[in-house]
């Protein structure tokens, strides 16, 4: 296959960043097409764990190009300091990095504009990353955003600073916080950026199309998950990009006959992390107990991710709407550590999230059979082929197909690249 699209189909953090890092080995561009620095997605290679934020997850690939697409949003202190970080372990040395001409700019008042609303919103605040992620593609969507090529023309950039200057202090007095948006100060800073931002712009959009054109395989990373998208989403507890497969075509700019595959990736059971329903959490103990298992704490911020067990009802709504034709289940080891383990296989009272929404959604479960072998954790851990699992698992992932109607592609049974069962 040439082309691949690899999603969340949770509420993030399914693994994305490790199944992009294993998949990526065998392509020649990776490209994100949403979000920013609220991502966090990890690898683990040869026992050392790289989280990527901004930087496409196949960036230990001498060679392979890695794009950022113009759905993205882009916080260039931030992106400097991702650069470098992995520059010093050896990798993306050459040009192997792009930026999209189109991708919108993060500035600092969007990210103490996040705070401050998540500190003044009491109990409806949305338990952002606090990253400037919604105030920055606000703006996009308000048309007063600022795009990577502006910071290439001083005139231009100043003109948009000083637009959203009128529409920003006037917000954050509302909010209780009087704030001066230095233009001068601002414009000298992006300067800088553009110093070394400059060299890596480019038209994504054809990069991808060239790329696919000439043949090349190429792989369009995900960032958060179905459930968090904008538009399909568990709104408005959800981020403010299209994290879908849809967000694809939008965010890079290429049409949708051009994506061959898309592969859904999923843990075993289910974990979020911020405000917003969540069926099947496991509150006091039990869910202690998951996240300690998992080790389920946000890769960018640290907060501890509420856990559940998997919800079949969610993760077919989110095959549906990504049109997957494949499914990546992870942390199998994990729940493989359990005693015992449920399942939600449908909502009481015919439920049905997408015309009924989530918050009446209560989940029923199954209890998930010949579950709770002490030595299951390791012997899981070990296997690189399905034959390596035990019945009660393989049981499990047939009922995960059968219930989304996708089929299983791989599984993951550990954290690092080597750990993994690849059915196709
Ligand atoms: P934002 O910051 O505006 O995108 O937040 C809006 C909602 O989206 C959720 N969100 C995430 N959920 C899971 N993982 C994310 N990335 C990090 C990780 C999260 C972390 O990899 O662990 O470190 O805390 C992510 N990014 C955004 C967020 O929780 C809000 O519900
Ligand atoms: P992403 O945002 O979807 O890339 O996921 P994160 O990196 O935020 O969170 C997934 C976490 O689970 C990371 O710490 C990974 O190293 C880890 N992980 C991924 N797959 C597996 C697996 O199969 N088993 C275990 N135990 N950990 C895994
Ligand atoms: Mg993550």
């Amino acid at each position: 296959m040439s082309t691949l699209a690899v999603v969340g189909a949770q509420w993030g953090d399914e693994g994305k960043g490790k199944v992009v890092d294993v998949l990526a080995a065998e392509a020649d561009l990776v490209a994100r097409f949403a979000g920013g620095n609220n991502a966090g997605h990890t690898l683990v290679v040869d026992g050392k764990k790289i989280v990527t934020h901004l930087v496409p997850s196949g960036c230990t690939y001498p060679g392979t190009r890695c794009l950022l697409g113009a759905g993205m949003v882009i916080d260039p202190e931030v992106f400097a300091e991702e650069i470098a970080e992995i520059r010093s372990q050896g990798l993306l040395q050459n040009d192997e990095l792009r930026v999209s001409y189109d991708a919108h700019v993060i500035f600092p008042f969007h990210r103490e504009l996040d705070g401050l609303r998540e500190d003044t919103s009491g109990s409806k605040s949305i338990g952002t990353t606090r990253r400037g992620i919604g105030p920055c593609y606000e703006a996009k969507v308000g048309r007063r955003g600022i795009r990577v090529r502006d910071l290439l023309d001083p005139a231009r950039l100043r003109d948009r600073l000083e637009l959203n200057k009128r529409v920003l202090e006037p917000e954050f007095a509302r909010l209780g916080q009087g704030k001066t948006i230095d233009v001068d100060a601002l414009v000298a800073r992006a300067a800088e950026w553009a110093k070394w931002l400059g060299p890596m712009v480019c038209d994504a959009s054809a990069e991808t199309l060239d790329a696919i054109d000439g043949g090349k395989r190429v792989l369009f990373e995900g960032a958060q998950g179905a459930l968090l998208d904008v538009d399909h989403g568990t709104y408005p507890y959800v981020t403010s990009s299209s994290t879908i497969a849809g967000g694809v075509c939008t965010g890079l700019g290429i049409g949708p006959t051009l994506i061959e595959g898309v592969w859904g990736i999923t843990k075993a059971y289910t974990t979020r992390v911020g405000a917003g329903p969540f069926p099947t959490k496991l509150e006091g103990e039990a869910g202690e107990a998951l996240r300690k298992a998992g080790g389920e704490y946000g890769a960018t911020t640290g907060r501890p991710r509420d856990c559940g067990w998997l919800d079949l009802p969610a993760l077919r709504l989110a095959a549906r709407r990504n049109g997957l034709t494949g499914l990546v289940v992870t942390k199998l080891d994990v729940l493989a550590m359990l005693p015992r383990a449920e399942v939600c296989v449908a909502y009481a009272d015919n439920v049905d999230p997408g015309r009924d929404g989530f918050d009446r959604a209560v989940p029923v479960y199954e209890a998930i059979e010949g579950w709770g072998d002490p030595s299951w954790a390791e012997r899981v851990n070990k296997a690189r082929a399905l034959e390596d699992l035990p019945g009660p698992v393989r049981a499990y992932l047939d009922k995960i197909a059968e219930a989304t109607g996708v089929a299983i592609t791989m599984i993951s049974v550990g954290p690092e690249r080597g750990q993994t069962i690849r059915l196709r």
